[in-house]
């Protein structure tokens, strides 16, 4: 928080001290963002200049306003997102979080993953994710009535550049267009999944930030909850984030390494 001198170590790996602080948790507390994924090879949506937001920004595409005004356009990009996800694989990091959850759980404790990713990637590593604070690209629904609609997958080569566009399919009950099922600009992040992350930061022993910007908000919040009960908060990404100023650690390197590093 803004005031606090906070001693914050800049490591460039894993310490004995970090290592011996993470293995005394029972309750750990993971918030994951794009650049979990970015080794995967799903771009992030700012940092690296294949960013999706540089090239479509962010205020063009992923508003209600911007579905209204082109739905085909906008459907279309999810389209073509999903498929790269579903073409690319987890990585080392996904797959850390996913044994380590397993352990902390066969030995009675708790690791839990927030992420603010629409992917699934945590899942297909074999992870179980508390919540998915921005919805998930595979889901979609009525944008009128909220009917879910049940699509095929799309066979767009998400590692070329998006067709034509494509309209959106139309609700079976309404008639209306359907849209992903992702948390848009503007738009409330769903509540019961921002009240577990809020709950499981709230009570955790140490907090991980994985990969994050910590540009958008609330998700990138969630992590000051930690200052409540003093619980350590490690950051993992190659760079300097807009939240570096309230950890406790920041771990300066991909997470494809320093997740397996920590988890071991
Ligand atoms: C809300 C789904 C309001 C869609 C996403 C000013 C104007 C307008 C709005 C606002 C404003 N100020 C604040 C706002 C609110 C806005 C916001 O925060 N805007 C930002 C841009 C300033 N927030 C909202 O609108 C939210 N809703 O506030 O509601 C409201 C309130 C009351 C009542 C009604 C309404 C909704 C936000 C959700 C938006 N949807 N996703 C889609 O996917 O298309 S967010 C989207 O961006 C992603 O999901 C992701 O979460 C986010 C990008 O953030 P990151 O995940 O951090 O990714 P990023 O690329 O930024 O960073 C990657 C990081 O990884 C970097 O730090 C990089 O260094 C690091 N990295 C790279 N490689 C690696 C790595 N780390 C580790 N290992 C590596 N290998
Ligand atoms: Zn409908």
């Amino acid at each position: 928080a803004p005031g606090t001198l906070r001693n914050v170590q800049v490591l460039s790996g894993v310490t004995d001290e970090l290592a011996a602080l993470v293995r005394s948790a029972s309750r750990v507390a993971v918030l994951s963002g794009a650049g979990i994924s970015a080794e995967s090879g799903v771009p992030t949506f700012r940092e690296s200049q294949t960013g999706l937001w540089e090239e479509f920004s962010a205020e063009d595409l992923a508003t209600p306003e911007a579905f209204q005004h082109a739905p085909a356009l906008v459907w279309t990009w999810y389209r073509w997102r999903q498929s790269l996800i579903q073409q690319v694989a987890p990585n080392p990091g996904h797959a850390a979080l996913a044994r380590w959850q397993r352990g902390m759980a066969g030995a009675g404790g708790v690791l839990s993953i927030i992420t603010q990713n629409v992917d699934d990637l945590h899942e297909r590593a074999g992870a179980e994710v508390l919540a998915h604070l921005h919805g998930s690209i595979f889901e979609h629904r009525c944008a009128e009535c909220g009917k879910p609609a049940e699509l095929p997958p799309p066979d767009y080569d998400g590692f070329t550049a998006p067709p034509e566009p494509e309209q959106p399919p139309t609700c079976a009950c309404c008639g209306a267009f359907v849209r992903p099922g992702v948390v848009w600009f503007g738009e409330m992040l769903p509540m019961e999944a921002f009240e577990a992350a809020s709950a499981a930061v709230r009570s955790a022993d140490v907090v991980i930030v994985a990969g994050t910007s910590g540009i958008v908000q609330p998700a990138a919040s969630l992590p000051l909850l930690a200052l409540e009960r003093g619980a350590p908060l490690i950051e993992v990404n190659p760079v300097e984030s807009d939240i570096s100023e309230v950890m406790d650690f920041c771990l300066r390197g991909p997470a494809g390494e320093m997740l397996p590093a920590l988890a071991a």
